[in-house]
């Protein structure tokens, strides 16, 4: 039987931190065995906010390296840059003429992203998620996986696929999102009812990937929790210490009983230092790999290089159809 195919990607907006690695690439690295996986660098994405064009360079390699260190392997799953595969940008516009305005206003993260960056609300910011569906349609991807967030995106890349599919005849996979229940939305360590961002203005908020164990120890150590005093899993009366168990369950397999009960009358002292050293234990290869790949960043150019090859194989076919369907020529 072929293999279902997978298709995710991340902004090279800057360092990594707990959610992503929880959220989607401990995920992205457990599905590359039994899927034909697309791990996507979104720099093309990333231009709807101003960046600095040398940090933009610079954050695609620390991003590649992240991915490396994680444990995804360039010979099992297609590892690639989205500006080096120019189908993206091709299958965005056509897919802008197939999605509605009103479509695309109600979209949470363009309401979210307009009102943080009022004096710069630019078309790209609103058409954003067309071009995130012609990423995932391009590879015919059965599976999306993804952080809660993006789910909407998702769903919208799905009604844009049957829309394009009614018209012209079968020519996109319709795929799925797929989000796992826990580690989904990990949350800021000082606000647990956001999630925990790159853009997180807090200090101590957000634990980056890069992290060393005294900032990390010194960040969960510091995390706001409440008064009660007893490690239990409740996300509304108790966020703050359910967004620790969920990280600490993540990372030790344990569930939330299991959790509730090596903690049973401890208070949070204990628990919070038990956290802390399961992140920083989890973490520590992810880092020695990640400072070794950085200083190497002609092995980075390599991947890449090769990834884009193979991702554009696939990408050029379909955009073929489409533009054949369509009445393009080339
Ligand atoms: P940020 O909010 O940190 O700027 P983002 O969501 O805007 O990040 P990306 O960095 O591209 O954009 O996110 C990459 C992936 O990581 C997405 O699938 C997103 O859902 C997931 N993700 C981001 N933050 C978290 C989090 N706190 N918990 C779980 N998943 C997350
Ligand atoms: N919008 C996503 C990043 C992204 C993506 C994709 C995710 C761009 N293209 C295709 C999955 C599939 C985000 O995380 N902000």
């Amino acid at each position: 039987m072929e293999k279902k195919v997978i298709l995710s990607g991340i902004q090279a907006t800057g360092d990594l931190h707990l959610g992503h690695y929880i959220g989607v690439l401990k995920r992205f690295v457990e599905m590359q065995d039994e899927f034909d996986c697309y791990y996507m660098i979104a720099n093309l994405h990333a231009l709807t906010v101003r960046r600095d064009p040398k940090e933009l360079k610079e954050n695609v390699y620390k991003l590649l390296a992240s991915y490396i260190a994680a444990g995804l392997d360039p010979d099992k799953s297609t590892i690639f840059l989205q500006s080096q595969v120019h189908e993206h940008a091709e299958l965005g516009w056509v897919l802008d003429c197939y999605t509605y305005m009103g479509e695309l206003s109600r979209m949470t993260q363009y309401k979210d992203k307009s009102a943080k960056h009022a004096d710069n609300i630019n078309a790209g910011l609103f058409t954003y998620p067309s071009l995130m569906a012609g990423d995932i349609l391009l590879y015919q991807a059965d599976l999306v996986p993804t952080g809660e967030d993006q789910k909407q995106h998702v769903e919208l890349t799905r009604d844009l696929a049957e829309r394009f599919n009614k018209l012209y005849g079968e020519t996109f996979k319709i795929p799925k999102p797929f989000i796992e229940k826990v580690g989904a939305r990990v949350m800021g360590l000082q606000d647990p009812t956001s999630k925990m961002s790159k853009s997180s203005t807090l200090p101590n908020d957000t634990i980056l990937l890069i992290d060393t164990p005294e900032e990390i120890m010194k960040k969960v150590k510091k995390a706001v929790t409440d008064s009660d005093g007893i490690v239990k899993y409740d996300e509304e009366n108790k966020p703050g210490i359910s967004n620790l168990m969920e990280i600490y369950g993540i990372i030790t397999s344990k569930t939330m009983d299991e959790i509730e009960n090596e903690f049973e009358g401890q208070g949070y002292g204990n628990f919070k230092v038990a956290v802390a050293d399961a992140i920083i234990k989890e973490l520590e290869p992810f880092r020695n790999k990640y400072n070794e790949l950085m200083a190497n960043p002609s092995y980075l150019e390599e991947i890449y290089n090769k990834g884009a090859k193979k991702a554009s194989e696939v990408a050029s076919k379909t955009l073929k159809d489409v533009y054949e369907k369509i009445g393009i020529i080339r």
